[in-house]
């Protein structure tokens, strides 16, 4: 199937939408000079954002009562390479994907990694996966993988995530991320210490393995599958574990991993603090990890956790360059709109927490000015920088209208022709 959203069709799209553009990003222009802001600083910005798509989320995610894929599912990464393209050619800051092993093993890893490269792609991080057992695997998951008590799990787990690492070595990979689902389901189940005592001797091993110039991100997560306890539970156990690590280990945020009511932008700026904030699964929550679309429920709390990014990155604290990557799972939406969705509403959050007055925030901290404090923040999320998103996406080759684009390009029907399915495993996040 030739590739339908090619540089031209973008730009034959985007014509007739571009001098509303310029009437409102010009307006817009005026409207943020009166403020001392440069619209043209923030434009230069939102083009420089970068998030990696996961290559399990463009297929559709189930819960443990059913999946209902829709038409043309990718029925093998090559496939998913191809959606992943769909959505950076409209957005231009998706340039990178993230792999889950063994889901998406390749057969002939350099010429997925051509693929990719045709696509103007990266293969950026490795996910492992011990949280479900494989056909034909010697030992179980059931009970645990990498702190399971049973030392020849955990050889087995250890050498799984080795074997992630090479394989990553062959796509260009440069980080390899750590989630494990062990923990225990009933109190006394578990011995706390125990279990993350072997948490870190298994680490050990795996960070020892990391190629140079590797980043090793470990993700923790309250509950889920384990409904009593995790052993990676929070971020203070995951802080503890990366700095026990070395360097090269740091935490992973993926925000639907902590208990509704969370403060999650202080767990943020507290592991910038410490020195161990590595990068972060974006989506969005409502109760638990459910893996909705990023700024879908709690749009403040996005901005929010941006705003500690960007005040970081402008004080530049030092070692500071967190991985972006999205994590979710499109249920009921296609897939490729919902991560078009989420990746845009990033970039909205990062240009957002770009216009806040810093300085005048500092002095109503200083004075204690609790309601103008939160006016400074609120000024800036309530801007609407819609025309600046547009604006750095048609620079960049993008779209305009990301969605009206892809809709009208017929992508999804074009596949649904193309792949028929029933071979292969589904693409998404099993349930
Ligand atoms: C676990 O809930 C998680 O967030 C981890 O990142 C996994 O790798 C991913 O979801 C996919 O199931
Ligand atoms: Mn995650």
């Amino acid at each position: 199937m030739s590739f339908p959203l090619t540089d031209a069709t973008i730009a034959d799209d985007n014509r007739p939408r571009l001098s509303a553009l310029d009437e409102d990003y010009d307006a817009l222009g005026r409207t943020l000079a009166r403020r001392g802001v440069d619209i043209e600083a923030l434009t230069a910005r939102a083009a420089a954002f970068r998030v990696a798509v996961p290559s399990w989320g463009v297929g559709t995610g189930g819960t443990r009562f059913g999946r209902f894929p829709g038409p043309g599912e990718p029925r093998n990464v090559f496939e998913k390479v191809d959606d992943c393209a769909v959505i950076q050619a409209l957005t231009r800051v998706t340039p990178e994907i993230s792999l889950h092993i063994p889901w998406d093993r390749p057969d002939d890893p350099a010429a997925l990694r051509e693929q990719a490269t045709a696509r103007g792609l990266a293969l950026t991080t490795v996910n492992s996966n011990t949280f479900e057992d494989q056909p034909g695997q010697a030992h179980s998951y059931k009970f645990g993988s990498l702190t399971h008590t049973d030392p020849a799990v955990r050889a087995q787990a250890v050498a799984h995530n080795l074997e992630c690492v090479e394989v990553g070595q062959a796509l260009g990979a440069r980080a390899l991320s750590v989630w494990i689902g062990d923990g225990a389901n009933l109190p006394g189940q578990q011995h706390f210490r125990k279990s993350l005592e072997r948490y870190l001797e298994s680490l050990r091993q795996i960070y020892a393995g990391l190629p140079d110039g590797w980043r090793l991100f470990i993700e923790h997560k309250l509950c889920e599958p384990a409904f009593y306890s995790t052993v990676l539970n929070d971020w203070g156990t995951s802080y503890y574990c990366a700095r026990e690590l070395g360097d090269r280990a740091w935490s992973l945020v993926d925000l639907g991993h902590h208990a509704p009511n969370t403060n999650i932008e202080m767990i943020v700026a507290r592991l910038i603090q410490f020195g161990k904030l590595g990068g972060f699964h974006f989506n969005d929550s409502k109760y638990g990890d459910d893996d909705l679309d990023a700024g879908s429920i709690k749009p403040f709390q996005l901005f929010l956790v941006f705003n500690e990014l960007v005040d970081a990155e402008l004080e530049r604290v030092p070692g500071f360059e967190p991985s972006h990557m999205l994590d979710q799972s499109a249920n009921v939406t296609d897939p490729i709109e919902s991560l078009i969705v989420s990746a845009t509403e990033l970039v909205r959050a990062c240009v957002q927490a770009h216009l806040v007055d810093r300085a005048s925030l500092w002095e109503h901290q200083r004075r204690n000015d609790a309601v103008m404090a939160l006016a400074t923040l609120k000024a800036a999320f309530v801007t609407d920088v819609s025309p600046i998103l547009a604006m750095a996406r048609r620079r960049a080759g993008g779209a305009v209208a990301p969605m009206a684009t892809y809709r009208a390009s017929g992508y999804r029907s074009r596949v649904g022709a193309a792949r028929p399915q029933g071979t292969g495993r589904g693409a998404g996040i099993v349930g």
